[in-house]
């Protein structure tokens, strides 16, 4: 059975590889799933044929035969369950590449989400100027532990993982902002994942739907 995911039809950061089917893309490249997807506009969004899927209205969402999932977290933690090459196989080790996971997702992604929709959605309003320093402080105390923890190691705890798929995605939402750049080796490891073939595949595959080339592969 081939897996489906949902991505946006126009992707409004034009195939940057910021919407978040990049990550369930990269791990189906990672473990070697082909995978189709299913386009979608905003409007078909809202629909309720797709908010029988995601309740929420939005993309990515998985279907696997009769099982179908949301959020982006779970997609990638049921692949890397369901496939080797995303999680270790030892027990300890596996249970720390998870707990990465869940720091991408719950420790380092929301402060960076915070300040990524303020910059979009609240630039002319009368406290933003107030309000932009605070978050990207925020955003910088969390990079400055991560950095920390990293070193000069290439991936958060030994081989590369889920968590570190997740979180190079979650970083990448920094590009342009000038944040990464205060560390080295956080620019380097998002490097180091961009720089993995199955990245790339799934990069391009996204971005072929912004150009026009093809919707799947
Ligand atoms: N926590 C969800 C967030 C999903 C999400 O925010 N999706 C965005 C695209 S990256 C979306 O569909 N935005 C359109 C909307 O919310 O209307 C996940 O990780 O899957």
């Amino acid at each position: 059975m081939t897996v489906t995911i949902t991505a946006f039809a126009r992707s409004p950061d034009r195939g940057c590889g910021h919407a978040r089917d990049m990550r369930v893309r990269w791990a189906l490249e990672e473990v070697g799933r082909p995978y189709e997807v299913r386009l979608l506009s905003f409007d078909a969004m809202k629909e309720p044929t797709h908010r029988r899927l995601q309740p929420f209205a939005q993309i990515p969402t998985y279907e696997d035969g009769d099982l179908a999932l949301f959020e982006s977290g779970a997609i990638i933690m049921h692949i890397a369950e369901h496939n080797a090459g995303l999680l270790p196989d030892a027990p300890q080790a596996r249970a720390r590449a998870i707990m990465w996971t869940f720091a991408a997702l719950n420790t380092i992604e929301p402060p960076i989400v915070d300040l990524e929709i303020t910059m979009i959605i609240e630039r002319d309003k009368p406290w933003y100027a107030e309000r932009l320093p605070m978050l990207q402080d925020r955003v910088r105390t969390r990079l400055g532990e991560l950095a920390t923890h990293l070193g000069d190691g290439d991936w958060l705890d030994g081989a590369f993982s889920a968590g570190d798929l997740l979180m190079v995605t979650v970083l990448r939402r920094l590009i342009g902002t000038g944040l990464l750049e205060d560390h080295p080796n956080l620019g380097a490891y998002v490097a180091r994942g961009e720089a993995r073939p199955a990245y790339a595949r799934a990069f391009a595959a996204q971005l072929a739907v912004f150009t026009g080339s093809t919707a799947s592969r």
